[in-house]
């Protein structure tokens, strides 16, 4: 039987107990792979003075666990550079905080090369390989000029920016002809295949995919693909249910005294819109003063990537905001703004989701969002809460049943919060019916599958393969 690698970034199984931040990618793959019997090879998050390729490997349940530990100047060039001041920022679209530096190119070139050769002594011959993230775009050309012939395909989990602003990056072409050493490549949305499409038609003059989303360029031909990634709802709705998520359910009901909450969980970073949420919650309660004492908003933004500046930053105008909203509105017994940087267990987090009559999920640009999904599997049916959403999370284009808003439009964020608060029964209920036979239908389960399938070449025409097995 042919296993599934995993490769990634960090490996890290999410974690049932204790806080910290838990990325929406930890907490997808976990649960693909647990189905999958599968390995999982990535960086260990250590660090050792001189790099060796040793593979410290560990199986967990039915997953095995494949680690390496890399330098401290691959952490700085590779992860903090690369990947978190160039990529992740001009993949949001923020060209104004990115930052490219040749070391940083290097780094992500030898980090990338070096985990290929690691990786390459584990595949067996039948074994499919599935690639996440910007991280890692390089690396099936680094096993491919290592010999590996296996059927290699890779998922982006974060946006595909606009051609307009990938020509900005240096070496943008070098990153895109990288993507064709693989078999198959999948965004989280048709947007974001349409920009990738858009790059290959302007810039290296290529036509249109054909009907099975394969596409040659750069003399070899791979299949696109949009594979909008989904939660496993039962963790969430059952979850709401367990023993944790009820005394989380009937903490926070305790401690509301009779109001209604607003809920907002993120990483601390600038793509998810925070800020602008802040100000819009904060022009809610000038403007709404009915509600004023009788809501409040509870943010759990838990800590990520605070060796980057830009995340410091942030971190210190959010606290900046959350005391002067704070200062100007609470009242002895009432603070309107509860904000903390703990992490909560998913249990805990269901039950907090299911106690909140709004979820405010308001990126400015998103892969996906997978806290808009759980929040909605978190409902009780019989008194589901309201979901608003940012028109530009990726999960928008299949949650049109949202209260889909502008993040950057603090009035129709503040307009949208009061509609949510004062919506009848009967619209509420539709609209999470309509939302959560999304969430149900396009779990976790049907990501993993389709893109699987798309690995396994099931989905395409002979003559296709042919024409690859020729390149
Ligand atoms: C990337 C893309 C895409 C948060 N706080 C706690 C906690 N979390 C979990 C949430 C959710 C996850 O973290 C965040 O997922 P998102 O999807 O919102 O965002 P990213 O981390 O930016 O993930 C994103 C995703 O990849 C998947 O493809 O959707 O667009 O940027 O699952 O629940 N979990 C726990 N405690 C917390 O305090 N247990």
């Amino acid at each position: 039987m042919s296993r599934l690698i995993v490769v990634s970034n960090r490996v890290s199984l999410p974690r049932d107990t204790g806080g910290g931040s838990v990325g929406g990618l930890a907490a997808a793959l976990g649960a693909a792979l647990r189905e999958h019997h599968g390995v999982w090879f990535g960086w260990s998050g250590e660090t050792t003075p001189q790099y060796t390729g040793q593979i410290a490997m560990e199986r967990i349940g039915d997953v095995t666990l494949a680690r390496v530990d890399l330098e401290p100047v691959d952490v700085d060039e590779y992860y903090n550079g690369y990947a978190n001041k160039t990529l992740w920022p001009l993949f949001h679209d923020r060209i104004d905080l990115t930052a490219y530096e040749r070391s940083f190119d290097a780094g992500y070139a030898r980090v990338n090369a070096r985990f290929a050769e690691a990786l390459a002594a584990l595949i067996g011959p039948d074994d499919l390989i599935w690639v996440h993230d910007y991280h890692l775009a390089p690396l099936a050309r680094e096993l491919r000029a290592l010999g590996v012939k296996n059927r290699i395909g890779f998922f982006l989990h974060i946006p595909w920016p606009a051609r307009q602003l990938l020509v900005t990056l240096p070496g943008h072409r070098k990153l895109v002809e990288a993507l064709f050493h693989y078999d198959v490549v999948g965004f989280q949305t048709q947007d974001n295949l349409s920009a990738f499409t858009g790059y290959l038609s302007k810039e290296i003059g290529v036509g249109t995919p054909d009907d099975h989303g394969m596409v040659a360029a750069f003399g070899r031909r791979t299949r696109l693909g949009a594979f909008p990634i989904g939660i496993k709802a039962d963790d969430f709705s059952d979850g709401a249910l367990s023993q944790g998520g009820q005394e989380s359910f009937a903490r926070m009901q305790e401690s509301m005294a009779g109001r209604r909450m607003i809920v907002g969980v993120d990483r601390l970073d600038y793509s998810k819109g925070l800020e602008e949420r802040f100000l819009a919650y904060e022009q809610f309660l000038a403007t709404q003063e009915a509600q004023r004492e009788k809501v409040f908003m509870l943010e759990i933004a838990t800590l990520s990537r605070d060796a980057v500046e830009a995340y410091q930053d942030l971190r210190g105008r959010l606290d900046a905001i959350a005391g002067r909203v704070n200062g100007a509105y609470g009242t002895m017994d009432w603070v309107p703004l509860r904000y903390v940087n703990t992490g909560y267990r998913q249990d805990e987090l269901a039950g907090i989701y299911r106690a909140a009559a709004v979820g405010l999920v308001t990126p400015l640009r998103d892969g996906m969002n997978l806290v808009a999904k759980e929040y909605v599997a978190s409902q009780d049916p019989e008194d589901p809460g309201v979901l608003i959403l940012s028109r530009f999370a990726g999960a928008a284009a299949q949650m049109g049943s949202a209260l889909i808003v502008n993040p950057y439009d603090r009035d129709e964020v503040s307009g949208a919060i009061q509609r949510a608060l004062t919506m009848g029964y009967a619209e509420r209920r539709r609209r999470w019916e309509k939302l959560m036979d999304n969430v149900v239908t396009e779990d976790i389960v049907a990501w993993r599958e389709s893109f699987v399938d798309a690995l396994k070449g099931e989905v395409r025409t002979p003559a296709a393969r042919l024409a690859n097995d020729a390149a």
